[in-house]
């Protein structure tokens, strides 16, 4: 309870400068390593959403931190809690996302006797966040969380770090709170953005590859506008699909995972690239493969919020170091000398075939009919959510992403993302719809966030694609050891039996026509859901069956 005086437990100012920081909810699964901070929630404002596992809760917060821009924020105990929430912070990494999670620390006077749960958090997260610290003095709660805010949401973003011992938190002390943290735009100069107009009217095919973190809707509008001035084709990268409309006439598609050999084909025989925002990593980069390392053999303007990025993998003709906002802000202004048609048309159609209609597939459910069904009677406004797996490759394919912040997924390849995802999403946006898409494996790796759902009421649906194996793994075996099954079966539960167990809907999808009539269930339940298909495992992808990998293996390793 808060005194009359004004002093203050530094528990108590840790919790006021979140709110001065703007943040509206923090995800923890609680600890005896900081009862003070619970107690300080107690009277805040703060929606406080309590989780079954850390992990589930720092991907709760990584989530919030992709769709707001703004740093998503976990509290977890000490020791197995702090290395339990270790993938939501890798994710935080890899996907250049704010995040800011404090973890309760052993008391100041046992330190380096490895008392109970004693970890080092700057040797066990050093390497995977951007900062990592430990407040020894209250007085400077406000200053070194002030700090944390700056340093996840700024340049590239990034997670940060935070213990706080025990019994720093209880002490009692005036100190004025801090200022609340501001974003820092970096934005282009007037001489790259006069060459990059030179540059770009100066080319016969660019395209644009959309990327990264530190966007906003009306940076991917401002570029939709720059785009249809000039006939620009603009592609988006891997998990990224979000960030420009899928239905604009300059859309190109989905460079990822599998993309559209036409996309592909387009992209290495253009005359400029321009990267804006994201890094190029391997999976966009078809491992590295697309563009020459350090010089691309093609001109290549890269613009990217962290200076650090820019000549870190690719060497451009041309680096802009700015956020992604900014530069799209300046486009709005920018004259070209020279006008500019490009093949933005073309590109577009090449799209829209590869994604209209579903594939053929083994087995009586057809999840790219499926993915189809939902992307043509799913709302504008709705959230998909998932983790890794096969699966996936029919969202990225079919599914057309019309907004920003639509699409929450993990660019990392983190499985178990997609439940907890879809709770921080409910949790943040009750009134819009929220699907949640996984696989059987990936479902499993955070399946217990369904009863965070549940306790919290959040209506959602989750489509689990159950096909009794760990399929990407399976697709690899084949691929290498074809016919060596190993370690990649998987014996499930009764997924509706599950989500009636843990007091929500559920039920089952044998035949592809049967989904919309229980979709429509699910909906309308009210509860958290589960529809489960059962998919034919051979199904393995959109374009192949795991059989034809095998002949194609076997067939190759017997000539
Ligand atoms: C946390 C984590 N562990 C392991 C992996 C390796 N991995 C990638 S996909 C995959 C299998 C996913 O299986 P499932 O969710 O059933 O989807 P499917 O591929 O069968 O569609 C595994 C094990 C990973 N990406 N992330
Ligand atoms: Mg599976």
């Amino acid at each position: 309870m808060r005194a009359k005086d004004n002093m203050r437990s530094a528990a108590e100012v840790l919790v006021d400068q979140l709110r001065i920081h703007g943040v509206r909810h923090v995800f923890c699964v609680p600890g005896e390593s900081y009862l003070a901070v619970l107690d300080a929630f107690h009277d805040s404002e703060l929606a406080v959403t309590v989780c079954r596992q850390e992990g589930g809760a720092a991907m709760m917060a990584e989530a919030i931190g992709k769709v707001t821009g703004r740093p998503g924020v976990c509290f977890v105990t000490r020791g197995p809690g702090a290395t339990n929430a270790s993938p939501g912070i890798h994710i935080a990494r890899q996907d250049s996302t704010p995040l800011v999670m404090f973890v309760g620390q052993i008391a100041r006077d046992m330190r380096e006797r490895e008392a109970f749960q004693e970890l080092d958090y700057r040797a066990v997260f050093g390497s995977m966040t951007k900062w990592t610290t430990e407040i020894d003095d209250p007085a400077r709660v406000p200053e070194i969380v002030s700090r944390a805010f700056y340093t996840a949401a700024n340049g590239r973003p990034g997670p940060v770090v935070v213990a706080i011992p025990e019994d720093m938190l209880v002490e009692r002390i005036a100190v004025p709170d801090a200022p609340p943290f501001a974003l820092v735009e970096t934005s282009p100069g007037p001489v790259e953005l006069k060459q990059f107009a030179e540059m770009l009217s100066a080319s016969r095919t660019p395209i644009m590859l959309l990327g990264g973190s530190r966007w906003s809707q009306a940076a991917s509008d401002a570029i939709g506008r720059f785009a249809q001035k000039h006939s620009l084709p603009v592609a988006t990268t891997f998990r990224r699909a979000h960030l420009f409309d899928a239905l604009h006439p300059c859309y190109a598609g989905d460079l990822g995972i599998g993309p559209n050999p036409k996309l592909l084909e387009r992209i290495k025989s253009s005359d400029l690239v321009i990267l804006v925002g994201g890094r190029l990593g391997e999976l966009p980069s078809q491992s590295y493969t697309l563009f020459d390392i350090p010089r691309p053999q093609v001109p290549f303007v890269h613009v990217h919020p962290g200076v650090e990025e820019l000549g870190r993998v690719y060497a451009p003709q041309l680096a802009i170091n700015a956020t992604p906002t900014a530069f799209a802000a300046a486009l709005e202004h920018l004259d070209l000398p020279r006008p500019l048609r490009g093949e933005a048309a073309a590109a577009h159609t090449d799209y829209l075939e590869w994604t209209e209609k579903p594939t053929e597939q083994p087995g009586a459910v057809n999840f790219g009919a499926i993915m189809v069904w939902l992307r043509d009677n799913l709302p504008p406004d709705v959230i998909i959510c998932n983790g890794a797996g096969n699966y996936a490759a029919w969202i990225h394919r079919f599914f057309r992403m019309r907004r920003f912040g639509q699409h929450v997924a993990p660019t990392s390849g983190s499985m178990g993302f997609g439940v907890p995802a879809a709770v921080a999403m409910k949790r943040l946006y009750p009134e819009r719809p929220v699907v949640c898409i996984a696989g059987d494996g990936d479902f499993l790796m955070n399946g217990q966030e369904f009863a965070t759902a549940v306790q919290y009421n959040l209506p959602f649906v989750i489509v689990v694609a159950d096909n009794g194996i760990y399929g990407t793994i399976r697709m690899h075996q084949e691929r290498e050891y074809p016919g060596r099954i190993s370690a990649t079966e998987l014996r499930n539960p009764d997924f509706p039996a599950y989500a009636r167990a843990f007091g929500g809907f559920g039920i089952s999808v044998e035949r592809t026509a049967d989904f919309p009539q229980a979709f429509a269930e699910a909906q309308a339940s009210g509860k958290p859901a589960i529809v489960r298909l059962e998919i034919d495992p051979d199904a393995i992808t959109p374009v192949t069956t795991l059989a034809k990998i095998r002949a194609k293996s076997l067939a190759a390793k017997n000539s």
